[in-house]
């Protein structure tokens, strides 16, 4: 079996992979150190034009390199700040309204991607196979091919993949799909996000798509799947039993008085849905007098990506909100809803999803949402919480135990509330229960082996093919 070599906008440190860091970051450790390999992509570091050339540095950990660079500030602006994330991160999340396109910036974009294959080119090995992971990385696959490597590359998409209508918006989209097709198998979170591609290959770019999921377009033979990214729910679940009587959860118990506790947990994110749920919370406050003073919102979000315009404006919007609702129902004694700005360890997280009534998780679009499963995972079996969850999180083709919510409906979203605060103990047991299996059924180990399951079963192009499989 060749090596894995994984690519990823940022690459998680060794200590990271083995602390605090996501289930993501650990699945995909653990894939690596059993075949072998290599984590490649950017430090995080913004650096000289010198360093950024001098690298990638190299860290070894038994049978993984860590192999990262330094961005320029040009190429941070161009491809991160710019093109990935104020182009195709909101458009992706049906946000054409927040968008912007600069030709300069897209030019950006994908010379950083070829710049980054090449590095990557000298660390390969003939039968390594390549996974790259999200969009800030679409044309790597193609930069990689135009430099001779004919190893199977893979790519999968966390974020959701638009309907054509709404891709049609970014300028360069065809050039986009055709990156897309040099790659030899591409994988998206959910049926409705490759049937997504699919219309866009055989409506726009007059291919063809066979029963199995096998893509002619551009020229180029491919592959797609659905592979659902989970967690690991044992894991979490033991975690947040052994953490349920450390300080912290203690202290909140008792800073409750008794209270319900309704949990969310997001980075800090227009896609989030942050002030609608807020607007949601209040409704609920506003049309069930019994419940003011008897429960709190804890909302847990840490700021990121604080240099791109539209994250600044909604980090505003939701102080705004949480004032204004706090200043309306709040008493001497009691403050409805908490907002944390911050990053929390995520056992912490875990003992506190524990701790609550509700998990509120409501994305107006999002890839999968591993909070929600998180959410799943932490609670006791016996006097579960209830997961109250967004139609449009990934997750919620998978979780039937869920209360589903539209998250532009507000009164929806505020008698999802009042029923989940009321649900009796053998309703939330039979839907913690449905929910559990899912998760196990489906988790971190069953996304990543099937994945790369599939990739290594990808027909080897013979040297000198173009992009694609034949
Ligand atoms: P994200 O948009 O980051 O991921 P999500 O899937 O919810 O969204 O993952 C967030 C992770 O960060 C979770 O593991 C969560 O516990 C952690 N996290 C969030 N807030 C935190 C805080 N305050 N402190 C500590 N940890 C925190 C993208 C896509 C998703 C997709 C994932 C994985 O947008 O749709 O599910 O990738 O594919």
């Amino acid at each position: 079996m060749g090596r894995l070599i994984v690519v990823s906008n940022r690459v998680a440190t060794p200590t990271e992979t083995k602390g605090s860091a996501g289930g993501l970051a650990v699945g995909v450790f653990g894939a690596l150190k059993d075949a072998g390999g290599v984590w490649f992509g950017w430090s995080g570091d913004v650096v000289s034009e010198t360093v950024a050339n001098a690298g990638p540095m190299l860290e070894q950990d038994g049978a993984v390199t860590f192999a990262t660079v330094g961005l320029t500030r040009k190429d941070y602006d161009q491809y991160y700040r710019g093109f990935s994330n104020a182009t195709l991160w909101p458009v992706f999340h049906y946000r054409n309204d927040l968008a912007r396109y600069e030709r300069e910036e897209y030019a950006g974009y994908r010379r950083v991607n070829a710049w980054l294959a090449h590095k990557l080119v000298k660390l390969l090995q003939p039968d390594d196979i390549i996974w790259i992971h999200d969009y800030h990385l679409i044309p790597f696959a193609e930069a990689l091919r135009s430099e001779g490597v004919t190893n199977r590359i893979g790519f999968f998409l966390h974020i959701p993949f638009p309907a054509p209508q709404i891709l049609l918006n970014i300028p360069p989209h065809e050039e986009l799909v055709k990156s897309l097709s040099c790659y030899d198998l591409l994988g998206f979170q959910t049926a409705t996000d490759q049937q997504a591609f699919h219309d866009y290959v055989t409506r726009h770019a007059r291919g063809t798509v066979s029963a199995d999921g096998s893509v002619e377009a551009f020229g180029r033979k491919l592959r797609t799947g659905v592979y659902r990214i989970g967690v690991f729910p044992d894991e979490i679940a033991e975690q947040a039993k052994r953490y349920e009587s450390r300080q912290h959860v203690l202290e909140l118990k008792q800073s409750l008085e008794g209270r319900k506790l309704i949990m969310s947990v997001d980075r800090l994110d227009y896609s989030k849905g942050l002030v609608e749920r807020f607007r949601a919370f209040e409704l609920l406050l506003e049309r069930s007098p019994e419940w003011r003073g008897n429960v709190t919102l804890v909302q847990i979000a840490p700021p990121t990506r604080s240099d791109v315009a539209t994250y600044q404006k909604i980090r505003q919007d939701l102080e705004y909100e949480a004032g204004r609702i706090n200043g309306r129902y709040s008493g001497l004694d009691y403050t409805p809803i908490r907002y944390l700005n911050q990053q929390y360890d995520r056992w912490k997280l875990m003992s506190l999803f524990r701790e609550s009534q509700i998990g509120f998780v409501t994305p107006l679009h999002d890839g999968m949402n591993l909070v929600a499963k998180e959410y799943v995972a932490a609670q006791n079996p016996d006097d579960p919480g209830v997961l109250v969850l967004s139609i449009f999180a990934g997750a919620a083709a998978e979780l039937s135990g869920a209360v589903l919510v539209n998250p532009h409906d507000a009164i929806g979203m505020c008698e999802a509330l009042q029923r989940a605060l009321q649900m009796p103990l053998d309703a939330r047991q039979r839907r913690h229960e449905i929910n559990m299996a899912a998760l196990r059924e489906n988790d971190l180990g069953v996304w990543r082996d099937s994945f790369l399951r599939d990739l290594r079963s990808v027909p080897v192009r013979r040297a000198g093919e173009g992009g694609g499989h034949q």
